[in-house]
């Protein structure tokens, strides 16, 4: 099948699943309504990807320091799941889920493949509370994507689904260049008011882009050359030192677990193999972060925050701005 046909057939596939999830959770709504609130809103995301994952792969717990399978905040309601798992082309994919059981859900779902592969990272990251989510979708690219030949490899033939849902998921509010470096074309910047109808197509949009990244496992291949799973493993090490150092999380995990397990656990689960992966540190990648005294400057960005549009046309290519 064509792929574009292929991600057509996916997207009408994906809608009716949509509105039979629906419909289950109007029945769910109706019996429940007193409970629902936002409750479990982001349960059945996370079981949707670990049992794609295994329909394509073999994966097997990834080894995790038992504290941080669940955890229950300092606030005593607030619970934090986690899954993480491995396989033969996966080298960590793990899943946290955050509940407040009242008005904050966090999900945050990553895939980092094995160094041998130049897939992109698989990245949804979900924060609500009552009035606003704040969602990052996308296949973060392991090199910027003005190279041409990693964007065709894996965004041309995906573009035609990021258009369809980045129509109904607009972009969000201003971000900085530093974001955007590690977000693709086809990246689901957005944010919204609480409602069903989004929180369904976001459903939808998680699907697909989960399974079109499912998709491209499949198809690749272990690269042989040393120099270039080098390259991918420092490209990946990059990342991970990014997120775990300047990810907009870190102060409501901080709040939730204090300062030294939040440290641990951003380091050692959630973007497990910062510390791992190479000798750089944060500095000899983002030395426009070094203060006087050689720490890292504590501000989230140092460009600021600009791109108040979908800096990037149909065809995937940046637009000047
Ligand atoms: C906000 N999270 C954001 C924003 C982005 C991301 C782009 C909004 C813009 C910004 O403030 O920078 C996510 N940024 C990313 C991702 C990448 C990136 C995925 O560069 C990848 C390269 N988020 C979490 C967790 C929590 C969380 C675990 O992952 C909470 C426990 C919360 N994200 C969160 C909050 C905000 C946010 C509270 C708003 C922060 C603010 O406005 O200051």
């Amino acid at each position: 099948m064509e792929v574009a046909a292929k991600y057509s057939a996916l997207i009408s596939v994906n809608s009716q699943q949509v509105q039979m999830s629906c419909k289950r959770r109007f029945h769910m709504r109706s019996r429940s309504r007193s409970r629902m609130r936002i409750s479990s809103l982001y349960n059945e995301f996370a079981e949707f990807g670990i049992q794609e994952a295994r329909k394509h792969t073999h994966i097997h717990p990834f080894p995790v320091e038992d504290k941080f399978r669940n955890m229950t905040a300092i606030d005593g309601k607030t619970t934090l799941h986690t899954e993480a798992f491995q396989s033969s082309k996966i080298r960590f994919l793990r899943s946290l889920l955050i509940d407040d059981n009242d008005s904050m859900k966090v999900f945050d779902f990553a895939v980092f493949p094995k160094p041998e592969y130049d897939l992109p990272i698989f990245c949804a990251n979900f924060f609500s509370t009552v009035n606003m989510n704040i969602i990052v979708l996308d296949l973060n690219p392991l090199y910027v994507t003005h190279n041409e030949e990693y964007k065709k490899k894996y965004y041309s033939n995906l573009m035609p689904l990021a258009q369809k849902y980045t129509e109904l998921l607009p972009w969000g509010d201003k971000i900085t260049s530093e974001s955007l470096k590690f977000f693709s074309p086809i990246v689901i910047w957005t944010k919204f008011a609480a409602s069903k109808y989004k929180q369904d197509v976001l459903y939808s949009a998680f699907m697909d882009y989960f399974t079109a990244w499912l998709n491209l496992m499949d198809e690749s291949t272990p690269e042989k050359n040393a120099v270039k799973i080098l390259s991918n493993k420092e490209a990946q090490h990059q990342y991970l030192l990014w997120r775990a150092t300047k990810d907009p999380g870190h102060p409501i995990l901080k709040r939730l677990l204090g300062d030294s397990l939040s440290e641990e656990f951003i380091s050692d689960f959630l973007f497990n193999g910062a510390l791992t992966l190479g000798d750089k540190r944060f500095l000899d990648f983002f030395p426009e972060y070094k203060c006087a005294d050689g720490t890292i400057n504590k501000k989230r960005s140092m460009a600021g925050k600009s791109f108040s549009k979908r800096p990037w046309n149909e065809d995937g290519s940046l637009i000047e701005m």
